[in-house]
Parts: C-alpha cells; sequence; structure tokens
C-alpha cells in the first residue's frame, strides 16, 4: 500500500468533514457511498481472514504448536488489553469527562445500528466452534472462521502430499483476496470523504463542543498507550526499538485512521510483520486472531466511554463497581469486528450489561467516528506488536531481518 494512497485517503477524510460542515445537506445525501466502501470492506475481510489462517496454521502444521501460539496469544492480548483497560478507567475517574454535560444540551446520535446483546461468556466460548461455517460466515463471527480455518490448515498439513495442491490453490486464493483489498482501497478516498462528509453534515461542529473533554480524555489515553506503554513494553520486554520500527506502519495507520477499519490494512500488517522478523505462520495467525480479541484502542475506548456513560447519569461508581465494570469490559472488549463503529457496538453492550442508562452511549454515537478513527489507528499498532511479542515467545523470531529492516528504513 503506497504512502501516497495513504496521503489520499486522509484527505478525503478532511475534505469530506470540510464539505459536511459547509454544505450539510450534501453531506447527507452522499452517505450511500460511504456505506457502499464500507460494505466492500466487508466484503472481502472475511475471505482474506479465512485464507490467510489456512495458509498460516498449514505452515505451523503441528496441532500443538498451533495450541502454544494460540495460547500464547490470548495470554498476550489479556494482559495487554487489561492494562489498557486500567488506564480508561483511572483517567476516566480523574478526568471525570462526563461530570456536567447535560444531556438536553448535547446532540444524540443514532445507536440504531448496535444491538444491545447480553453478555455469555459461556456460550461464547461453546460457540467458537462454528456448528455450520457458511453460517459463521454469514453471521460475520470472525472467531469462529479462524478457528474452522486453523483446524483446516492443520488438516491440510497432515495430509502432507495430497495436500500440496490444495495448500497451494489456498495460497493463490489469499494472494487473490490480498489484491482484492488493494483494489477496494483505491475505492478509499471517495469513501472515507463521504463517511466524514455525512458524519459532518449530520452532527455538525456543535455536537463536539459539550462532548470535548470526553474525546480529548480519550485521545490522551490513546496517545499514553501508542507514546507510553508500547514503547516501554517494546524496549523492557520485547527489547525492539519501538519508534524505529513501527515509523514504517505510519501508512498503515492513516489508512486505518481515516476510513476507521483496522482490517482493510489485515495484509498489509501480516506482510509488515514478516518484514521485520516475525515468521509468516505466526503472522498470519496472530494478526487476524489480533482483529478480534487485541482491539487495543477499542479498549481504551471503551473503558473511558464507560465510566463517561455513568459519571453522564450522575451515577458515581464505587471501587467495587468500577472492578466488576473492567471484568465485564475484559470480556466485551473480546471478539469485536474490525469494521467502523464496533466498538460503539460493544460500547452499548457493555453499558446494558452494568445496567447504565445508554443516553450517554447516544451523545458518543455522534461523535463517534472521530473516536473511531482514533482507536481502529491504535489498534493497528497493537496487533503488529502482539505478533512481535508472540514470536519472540516462540523463539522464532529473526532480529537479523529486524536489523536489516531499520538499517533499510533508515538508509533511504
Ligand atoms: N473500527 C474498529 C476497527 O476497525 C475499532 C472500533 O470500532 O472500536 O478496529
Amino acid at each position: 500500500m503506497s504512502k501516497r494512497l495513504a496521503l489520499f485517503i486522509f484527505a478525503g477524510l478532511i475534505l469530506g468533514a470540510i464539505v459536511g460542515l459547509i454544505f450539510p445537506s450534501f453531506g447527507v445525501a452522499i452517505q450511500p457511498l460511504g456505506t457502499m466502501f464500507i460494505n466492500l470492506v466487508e466484503m472481502v475481510i472475511l475471505p482474506v481472514v479465512f485464507f490467510a489462517i489456512v495458509v498460516g496454521a498449514a505452515g505451523v502444521a503441528d496441532i500443538r504448536r498451533m495450541g502454544k501460539i494460540g495460547l500464547k496469544s490470548i495470554v498476550w492480548f489479556e494482559i495487554i488489553t487489561t492494562i489498557i483497560i486500567l488506564l480508561g478507567i483511572i483517567l476516566a475517574d480523574l478526568l471525570q469527562p462526563g461530570a456536567g454535560v447535560q444531556l438536553a444540551s448535547a446532540k444524540a446520535g443514532d445507536i440504531s445500528v448496535a444491538k444491545q446483546q447480553k453478555i455469555d461468556i459461556v456460550n461464547m466460548i461453546v460457540n467458537i466452534p462454528p456448528k455450520n461455517i457458511v453460517d459463521a460466515f454469514q453471521k460475520d463471527a470472525v472467531i469462529s472462521v479462524v478457528f474452522f480455518a486453523a483446524m483446516l490448515g492443520l488438516a491440510i498439513a497432515s495430509v502432507k502430499e495430497k495436500g500440496k495442491v490444495v495448500l497451494q490453490v489456498f495460497e493463490g486464493l489469499m494472494q487473490a483476496s490480498f489484491t482484492l483489498i488493494r483494489w477496494v482501497m483505491h475505492a478509499a478516498p471517495v469513501g472515507v470523504f463521504a463517511l466524514a462528509a455525512y458524519a459532518a453534515g449530520k452532527y455538525g461542529y456543535q455536537v463536539f463542543l459539550p462532548l470535548a473533554k470526553v474525546i480529548l480524555v480519550t485521545y490522551l489515553g490513546l496517545a499514553i498507550v501508542v507514546f507510553v506503554l508500547f514503547p516501554l513494553v517494546c524496549r523492557l520486554v520485547l527489547r525492539v526499538p519501538f519508534f524505529k520500527v513501527f515509523w514504517g506502519v505510519v501508512d498503515l495507520f492513516l489508512i486505518a485512521f481515516s476510513s476507521t477499519s483496522s482490517e482493510v490494512v489485515l495484509p498489509q500488517l501480516i506482510e509488515f510483520s514478516e518484514r521485520i522478523g516475525v515468521p509468516r505462520s505466526i503472522a498470519a495467525f496472530v494478526i487476524p486472531l489480533g482483529i478480534s480479541w487485541n482491539a487495543d484502542g477499542t479498549s481504551l475506548y471503551l473503558s473511558v466511554a464507560s465510566l463517561f456513560v455513568a459519571q453522564v447519569a450522575g451515577l458515581h461508581l464505587t471501587l467495587g463497581q468500577q472492578i466488576t465494570m473492567i471484568l465485564i469490559l475484559i470480556v466485551t472488549s473480546k471478539g469485536i469486528a474490525g469494521v467502523p463503529m464496533a466498538g460503539l457496538v460493544v460500547l452499548l453492550t457493555t453499558a446494558t450489561a452494568f445496567g447504565l442508562p445508554i443516553q450517554g452511549v447516544a451523545l458518543l454515537a455522534a461523535v463517534d467516528r472521530v473516536m473511531d478513527m482514533a482507536r481502529t489507528g491504535v489498534n493497528v499498532f497493537g496487533h503488529s506488536v502482539a505478533a512481535i511479542a508472540v514470536a519472540k515467545w516462540e523463539r522464532e523470531f529473526d532480529s537479523g531481518k529486524l536489523a536489516a529492516y531499520i538499517a533499510s528504513t533508515h538508509k533511504t
């Protein structure tokens, strides 16, 4: 993906916001263009995840090793997302973003997109193996698709010679699906322009005034994650220079930020991780899994937003209640789709599960695009950090490749 395309997409975002503010009715009228772009993104995503995992799992080729990589991935995801959720809770407690927000003065957004789902942890786990893989695709059940793809990849590897031809077919399908994503991303400047113009046209800038504090607290938290937590984890735990390495994914960050979809950069994230020393079999497994279970930016957003919703309702949560909320967030922040507004859907589930009045969620829906951009961009960094972490943990990280990558990027 060229940095030039990333700049075009970002320009589409800025231009769309300006045009939507100046010509609101035009902004609202071109919503179908934005919806079509989101549909195109969602059209290609599950096939990409499916083919990449089948190829990745066939590369791992050993069920025990696959189990180890899967377990280490989940342990890493849980640790990082829990730290980030705690950070968000502390920031929201200290800075009180929802205190004093007058419900009447703020314009509510449309939360019909977010269905209120009950949380049933047992059900979530029991339904990871899909009863029907077509149904899993139809329901966008990413974790079930990942599970089936991993098992299929291992099975293809286990039939050895007979599986070689099938594996070549899946390799070809994976490359073709990566090409599909590249084609879709060429529509991104127009799609992102329409999405931004719609949000600006429908809500205007006035909607930001009463919510400026919660937006700033969220952006502050995300900045701490990117400029403090990730660099510390990379230096102290992974022994990898964060800024030297992640300068290379700034264009992917920009694309995810502008399109509010981390899934659209999935192929490039896998390729980038390989370039810096993560084996393909680990990158092609950890990153698609992480899209759902390691949404670090979304985790920060959910903790700040959940306390915001309570504060807007005038509720003062005790320490015990906040600990309960953290436990709920540890569950609800898993299984997210890497598509626009996924975090808002989860916020509604969390607020409902915690018995919070959902007016605060409706307020946040009006500014969700601004919140979604930042949290999606941070998700992208988190997926790359996780791939390095699991490769290091498996002692399969190629430090020579990292040194060569850093030398090449610092030469140009
Ligand atoms: N937009 C989601 C993503 O693509 C994140 C979110 O909505 O929280 O990762």
